[in-house]
């Protein structure tokens, strides 16, 4: 018996043992059996030659924000990686190696700041995230790799676009171009004779590289969309829907093999040590005015020119060919549940503030309704912090898409960025009884 496959069958036994018991021993279970399957990794030669970054006993805590000086304080202090930088009111959630913890935690006293600790381990979440959740209702599909009871490759994910475009003839998949590595970026196009005589909606997941729950829950919602249309056939009937799942492929590969807290593109910085430029810093409205870094090695880096990344350039040239027809831009994060509404650079009101709110609230009360969780609408700085050079700024400010939204998914920071596979289906769910009843709205004024 080969080494794999002792490794399949320890999990496969553990999965067992995990399901039959009482849930307060599920946790414990789970981060021991998935301990048994490293163990057999390391035996079989993987973890030897993996370079992947660990993140054993890393800590996540939870720091008020009072005032901008607590802020400015908390930014100094050595150490620190920010999960969410949280605003000025509100929290920060920060993440401190173990080498680092004692130290970081006196300054945090020193400077009266409160705080508590979110996650104890991180490192115990990774391996929790691997689990595959219980399939209940819906059996994998023969003709593609995808489902959504775990986290996918890039590859998974483009089985599934080739089988929609194969199977459905309202489905076509669209090359928009590649990524800086060459990995394709392909847009789902779901128009019911032909595109480009309806309104269209424009979905996108995936451009920070951990935020895993994205990619999951736009590819869920195609799923949704099409292989379910007779259920909501209006949806396609009086729109058309342009939907990528993945806009930064080569950070989400990075995140599979080498560091799964990487956020940004994967290219290199000109004479710098550091690679990747925040793609959702690097759009051409209003770029580089506050809230980003000049840094090649900051996690908000700009890069060295507005749409200096071709996965920006790519979207920014297929939604610039459809803007007058695009009413709808949605751009998908996570984590912090909330529905966030232009501008990120300040908090004057965005053109159609009024009805961008009011889209946003009606579609949230059908959110809601799914399974009683709660998101916050409102304005990016009025609920997180400055962001310049964001992607709704974009497609509002220059493509003139009248009703633009960034979306930060579950959870609120049990979790964060690692959010276990059995949320996924209930964040997709809960994520497209949002569109669902936005599309509708856009259908009444536009169609
Ligand atoms: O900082 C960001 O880019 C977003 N938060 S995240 O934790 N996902 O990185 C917030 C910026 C707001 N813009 C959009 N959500 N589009
Ligand atoms: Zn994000
Ligand atoms: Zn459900």
């Amino acid at each position: 018996m080969s080494l794999l496959s002792v490794k399949d069958l320890i999990f496969t036994k553990c999965q067992i043992i995990v399901h039959t018991h009482l849930i307060d021993q599920k946790m414990k279970l789970v981060i021991f059996c998935v301990t048994l399957v490293a163990f057999a990794n390391l035996a079989n030669g993987k973890v030897l030659s993996d370079p992947v970054k660990s993140y054993e006993n890393h800590q996540v805590l939870r720091v008020k924000i009072g005032s901008e000086e607590a802020s400015n304080n908390l930014s100094e202090i050595a150490g620190v990686t920010f999960w969410n930088e949280g605003r000025i009111g509100g929290y920060a959630d920060i993440m401190v190696a173990p080498k680092d913890i004692t130290q970081v935690t006196e300054n945090l006293i020193k400077q009266e700041l409160d705080f508590s600790t979110m996650v104890e381990n991180v490192g115990d979440l990774i391996r929790l995230e691997k689990v595959p959740a219980i399939n209940r209702n819906e059996k994998p599909s023969s003709e593609h790799s995808m489902t959504w009871t775990e986290y996918h490759e890039q590859d998974d994910v483009e089985s599934f676009l080739d089988y929609l475009a194969n199977t459905y003839d309202f489905v076509e998949v669209e090359s928009i171009g590649e990524s800086y590595e060459g990995r394709p970026m392909r847009v789902v196009k779901v128009c019911k004779n032909g595109c480009g005589n309806k309104p269209a909606m424009w979905i996108d997941g995936g451009i920070h590289a951990r935020e895993w729950i994205t990619p999951a829950a736009v590819t869920w919602m195609m799923h949704e969309l099409i292989d379910n249309d007779a259920d909501h056939s209006d949806l396609t009937e009086n729109l058309d829907w342009y939907i990528l799942g993945i806009v930064n492929p080569d950070g989400y590969a990075y995140t599979k093999t080498n560091d799964r807290l990487w956020r940004k593109t994967r290219s290199p910085n000109d004479g710098g040590v550091c690679s990747g430029t925040d793609a959702n810093r690097n759009w051409g409205y209003h770029w580089n005015n506050g809230g980003s870094s000049d840094y090649g090695c900051s996690e908000t880096y700009h890069g060295a020119e507005a749409f200096s990344e071709v996965e920006n350039r790519n979207i920014r040239d297929f939604v610039s060919k459809h803007k007058d027809q695009i009413k709808f831009f949605n751009t998908i994060h996570s984590y912090s549940q909330l529905v966030l509404l232009p501008w990120g650079d300040t908090t004057d009101n965005a053109p159609g503030y009024d009805k961008l709110k009011n889209l946003a609230d009606k579609s949230n009360e059908a959110l809601y309704a799914v399974h009683g969780t709660r998101f916050d609408v409102g304005c990016i700085p009025c609920l997180l912090y400055i962001a310049s050079g964001g992607s709704m700024d974009w497609a509002l400010g220059e493509a003139g898409i009248p009703y633009s939204y960034g979306m930060e998914l579950r959870d609120t920071g049990r979790y964060g960025f690692l959010l276990p596979a059995d949320q996924i289906i209930p964040t997709a769910e809960e994520t497209w009884a949002f569109h669902q009843n936005a599309a509708r709205m856009i259908a009444d004024e536009f169609a």
